[in-house]
């Protein structure tokens, strides 16, 4: 007999294409809550159900319900938004959200704890923007990444159309959100379907992201579907196609891992949206529809094996993909300070606390990047590394810029080091339910400490890669960085290390269940043996997992 499905399986089965009782959920006064099989249906209209986690004990106590609030997810293919955008998004948070607005690790905004009786409001506003939430979660195709690499201004602008564009061609058919969110009146429903997904959706979520050598700042191993742009005279000529990668994995459950993806072969550019449809049909056909923690593009293709994966695809597209062609990555974090394009234009990148967008003390960032925004006239860019980029700046608007940043207290925000300019944390306590231990809230202490280490050993400039989660599920990508912290109960961590400079390698578990004094003492060391005997370009990833991963282990 074969295993039942999950009982999300069901909930999708059975909402007419998302729907579900959402709109009886929302007119329920008496709860701040939904009702539960919607809270599975309103992720893939890109919100979560949450609770103050700081609050939740004395909540029980007191005999309240929880702390009911949502988690709202905004899609921003390669993070790119227009200063209109980035007005509305300032606003809407700073109204309607309980915390200051969030960058993601997907170059996404989030906003966290907004209430139930404002949903509507707010989702209605951020359509306005002619953004949108739809696919922002849910088991369907999320955000597209796509590198933020300023100084290829042409290969970014084809590499970015074509993020759009297998965005666009992923979004859910569905009416239903347009019917909750935007229009607000019921479309006749007759002729309506999910050509790509079909009536249930995926089996889990999925993920793309477009890479542009020589920076893998995506992460594009880590995802389901990587697309590395190749170019030849700074034109797209198109890309390596990798596949199966993923982070996600249970403490305790070794059947579940992080992978990397697979590099399978090489498509033009305009055939990337026919071979991520393929590639996502597949998933949705062969994917495990009876196990959410087996059920990921990675596990599909071990279990069936990446020869009848590559095969298989080949028969939906009626063709074979090309040789992969050679490619080069030689960093992944963001180039922080201002930088010029081809065209003359100027790229400003700036380092963004814990990614999140507002004034402390004398660096007013909120009302400074709103005073940026009022008169820029290129755009944003989300980075993969929590940080943004004002993009486009012509030469005569740049010392108005640069006016702005000081009045605002803006400028320590590009002298940071490249280590904390790249760090990042997944939000974990007080939202996110599945966290084990800090992450958001711990990055500034531990990196500050690491960089006072980094000073004492002479290794200031090192733009070593350093990761924090709050749990295994790996929402900042931490089994590609040369350092990562993975949390298993408050103040207790994996120490994972090892990975290299390029996202290319998985690291190794160097401490289990580690307090913050055994973790430091570990990078003492490390960091003093690696700046006495690293080999010439060594980095420190490499250098532990040739020198201080092997001494561990005799
Ligand atoms: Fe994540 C679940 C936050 C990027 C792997 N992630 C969650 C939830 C929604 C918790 C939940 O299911 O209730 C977290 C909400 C916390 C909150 O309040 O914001 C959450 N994930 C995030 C974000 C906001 C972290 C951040 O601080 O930036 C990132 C939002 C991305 C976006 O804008 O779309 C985020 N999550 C990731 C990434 C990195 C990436 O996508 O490049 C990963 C690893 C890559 C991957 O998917 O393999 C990731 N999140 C997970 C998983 C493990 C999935 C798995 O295959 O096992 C979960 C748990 C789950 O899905 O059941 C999860
Ligand atoms: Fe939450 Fe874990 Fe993701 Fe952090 S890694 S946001 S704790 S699910």
């Amino acid at each position: 007999m074969s295993a039942p499905l999950t009982p999300v399986e069901h909930v999708k089965a059975k909402s007419q294409l998302l729907r579900g009782s959402i709109a009886e959920s929302l007119s329920d006064d008496a709860t701040g809550a939904l009702i539960e099989d919607d809270t599975h249906l309103v992720k893939f209209h890109g919100f979560y159900q949450q609770d103050d986690r700081d609050l939740r004990a004395e909540r029980i106590k007191s005999k309240l319900e929880p702390a009911y609030s949502f988690m709202i997810r905004v899609r921003v293919p390669g993070g790119v938004a227009t200063p209109a955008q980035w007005l509305a998004m300032n606003e809407i948070a700073s109204h309607d959200a309980e915390r200051p607005l969030r960058l993601t690790t997907r170059q996404t905004f989030q906003l966290h704890g907004v209430i139930k009786r404002d949903l509507k409001t707010t989702l209605g506003t951020i359509n306005k923007t002619l953004l949108d939430t739809l696919a922002a979660c849910g088991d369907v195709n999320r955000n597209v990444m796509c590198s933020v690499i300023s100084e290829r201004s042409p290969v970014h602008r084809a590499a970015i159309e074509t993020a759009a564009a297998v965005s666009a061609h992923l979004t859910p058919r569905t009416r239903a959100y347009h019917e909750l969110w935007v229009d607000g009146a019921k479309v006749n429903t007759g002729d309506e379907s999910e050509p790509i997904y079909g009536p249930t959706y995926l089996p889990r979520k999925f993920k793309i992201a477009v890479a542009i050598p020589p920076v893998n700042d995506v992460d594009v191993f880590a995802q389901d579907l990587g697309l590395i742009a190749i170019a030849e005279n700074d034109r797209l000529v198109g890309f390596n196609v990798a596949a199966g990668g993923g982070m996600g994995r249970t403490h305790g459950e070794p059947e579940t891992y992080p992978r990397l993806a697979d590099v399978i072969g090489f498509c033009e550019p305009d055939k990337a949206c026919e071979v991520a449809e393929h590639i996502v049909e597949w998933q949705r056909d062969f994917g495990d529809r009876t196990n959410r923690k087996h059920a990921r593009l990675k596990y599909t293709i071990d279990d069936r094996g990446l020869d009848t994966f590559k095969a298989e695809l080949a028969k939906r597209l009626g063709y074979e993909l090309q040789a992969p062609r050679p490619y080069e990555f030689t960093a992944r974090g963001d180039q922080i300070g201002w930088m010029q394009d081809d065209q003359s234009n100027w790229h400003l990148t700036l380092f963004i606390p814990e990614g999140r967008i507002e004034d402390r003390g004398a660096c007013a960032l909120a009302t400074g990047l709103k005073a940026i925004a009022e008169v820029h006239q290129g755009d944003f860019r989300i980075t993969p590394n929590q940080n943004l980029t004002i993009s486009k700046i012509k030469e005569d608007a740049r010392a108005l810029i640069e006016s702005l940043l000081s009045q605002h207290g803006l400028d320590p925000l590009v002298s940071v080091s490249p280590m904390r300019a790249q760090a990042l944390a997944c939000v974990a306590l007080p939202n996110c339910p599945l966290a084990f231990a800090e992450a958001e809230r711990y990055l500034p202490s531990f990196t500050r400490q690491l960089d006072t280490l980094l000073a004492k050993h002479g290794l200031a400039n090192e733009p070593i890669s350093v990761r924090l989660s709050g749990c295994a599920n790996g929402c900042s990508r931490p089994y590609v960085a040369e350092v990562a912290l993975v949390g298993k109960a408050p103040g207790s961590y994996n120490l994972m290390v090892g990975g290299d400079a390029i996202g290319a390698r998985m690291n190794k578990m160097a401490l289990e269940s580690a307090g913050e004094d055994a973790i430091f003492d570990y990078l003492d060391r490390g960091l003093e043996q690696f700046s006495a005997h690293r080999q010439a370009g060594e980095s420190f990833g490499d250098f532990t997992l040739r020198a201080l991963l092997q001494e561990d282990a005799e």
